[in-house]
């Protein structure tokens, strides 16, 4: 399936603190599919996946750093136009847990307050090392507005379900009209002969 046969783009960024699994779950979730990977200039990994969400075809974009995460050094580049944001902390690491909370305004004042975010508690392979609980996640995140999920890039354990969770509910608003549909084609399918070098050099797939 080629871009051009999608219904819709979304661009997702995926953030929180080092070592969390970030970059495991992507691998995880994208690996024997359609994807393309690069390393770009800019320290972004760029990979893309066609889903099919409610009979609708949606590429999506997928940004991992490449561990400016550690420094709190992403540029607002990286932020803009991502309509989902995945914040990632592992459940055996309570300085994680703590640090969601900046991650969350970080996602909110950078990209779009209307950004949607799912929380993921990764690492459930290591229950008996957790730190923080099922209950208190959960209970965070409700105050916070956010979805959450628990995830195991070692096992795959609900890692597909965390990507299709937060794309069905953007498409949902979407469909709904909650969320400005202005934003969801990015400038290269609309105008598709002067971009089209810069898919190019992005992506291969
Ligand atoms: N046990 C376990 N280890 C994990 C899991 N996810 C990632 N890791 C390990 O955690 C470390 C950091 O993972 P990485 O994906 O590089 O984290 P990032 O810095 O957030 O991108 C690596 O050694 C991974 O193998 C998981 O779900 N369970
Ligand atoms: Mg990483």
């Amino acid at each position: 399936m080629t871009e051009e046969q999608c219904d819709y783009v979304f661009k997702f960024i995926i953030i929180g603190n080092g070592n969390c699994g970030k970059s495991s779950l992507l691998y995880h979730y994208i690996h024997g599919a359609q994807i393309c990977n690069i390393k770009q200039t800019l320290g972004v990994e760029f990979s893309a996946k066609i889903v099919q969400v409610n009979k609708k075809k949606i590429k999506m974009q997928l940004w991992d750093t490449a561990g400016q995460e550690r420094y709190r050094a992403l540029t607002k580049g990286y932020y803009r136009g991502a309509l989902g944001a995945l914040i990632v902390f592992d459940i055996t690491n309570s300085e994680s847990f703590e640090a969601l909370q900046e991650w969350i305004k970080h996602a909110r004042d950078f990209s779009k307050p209307s950004i949607q975010i799912i929380v993921i508690g990764n690492k459930a392979d290591l229950d008996k090392e957790r730190t923080i609980s099922e209950q208190t996640a959960k209970l965070f995140c409700q105050e916070n507005d956010v979805q959450y999920i628990e995830t195991s890039a070692a096992t795959g354990y609900q890692v597909n379900d965390a990507f299709i969770q937060i794309t069905t509910r953007i498409l949902n608003l979407l469909q709904e009209g909650t969320i400005d549909g202005n934003i969801i084609k990015p400038k290269f399918l609309t105008s598709k002969k002067s971009d089209q070098t810069q898919i190019t050099q992005q992506c291969n797939c």
